[in-house]
């Protein structure tokens, strides 16, 4: 006898795909299988399909899986791992990440990624084209952690961030950022601007504005928001929320 279907799998799901945003539970995504991955697949969440400059995905691999051979696809690439061992080589840079580890790998960089635990691995993976800003030399390889990554408080109004990837660095193309409210707090403002967002829910809940419509979201969840989309979020539940954010700067308008 199969297992009875459960109620809300006909009907019932979060994920709303609009012009210039996206909100994606996990629930009924699909994984992508490609062949420089081995036993690992990309759950795709933005890509340029979508309407994004960028692709983000949630890395996924058994112990012992990762990329058949290093690889070099010319893209910039930023991981981030929520659970599980990554082994990431980029050229002759390499690190063991755990869960709040993260790595910057430059574009043209040979890379390979390897799950080194004995358990899945989950990291979240984002790849782009780099934009070179002339006279500016590009990035180099890069590792951290979350926990060793400073907390900047905002003032008193009960939020904070971490830049994972620094701030106002011009070699950057994007930012890695952890928005995080206390219990009940939220932005000064319904913002407004040209960068786009990759939004991952790390912990908590709240309610996001996207143009005219607020969504409730939760850990797990991921929003694309494009260019342009008026942005609030608003902490709710009994405690704190973080999210990590994509966000693409320091660049001019292109035409
Ligand atoms: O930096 C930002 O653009 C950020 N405050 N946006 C957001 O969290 N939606
Ligand atoms: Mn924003």
């Amino acid at each position: 006898m199969r297992a009875p279907v459960p109620p809300g799998v006909i009907g019932h799901n979060r994920s709303l795909v609009s012009r210039n945003y996206a909100v994606l539970p996990p629930d009924g995504m699909f994984p992508s299988f490609v062949p420089w991955l081995d036993k690992a697949s990309v759950f795709y969440q933005a890509t340029p399909k979508l309407g994004a400059g960028f692709a983000q995905g949630r890395l996924e691999a058994v112990p012992g899986g990762g990329t058949v051979a290093p690889r070099e696809d010319g893209l910039e690439h930023f991981l981030y791992v929520l659970e599980g061992t990554l082994d990431v080589a980029a050229d002759a840079a390499t690190a063991m990440l755990e869960p709040g580890g993260f790595a910057y790998i430059p574009a043209g960089a040979r890379y390979s990624l390897r799950n080194a635990g004995d358990v899945l691995l989950r990291a979240v993976w984002i790849s782009r084209p780099y934009v070179e800003a002339a006279g500016i030399a590009p990035p180099a390889a890069r590792f951290g952690t979350r926990d060793t990554t400073p907390v900047t408080r905002v003032d008193d109004s009960g939020r904070w961030r971490q830049y994972l990837l620094g701030n106002l660095d011009m070699s950057m193309d994007f930012e890695m950022n952890i928005m995080g409210f206390d219990r009940g707090t939220h932005f000064h403002c319904v913002e407004t601007h040209i960068m786009e967002h990759g939004l991952l829910m790390l912990e908590g809940q709240g309610l996001q504005l996207l143009d005219r419509d607020w969504h409730e979201v939760w850990t797990g969840d991921f929003i694309w928001m494009g260019p342009f989309v008026p942005q609030q979020f608003y902490c709710t539940g009994w405690g704190g929320a973080a999210y990590l954010l994509y966000k693409d700067v320091n660049r001019e308008v292109a035409f």
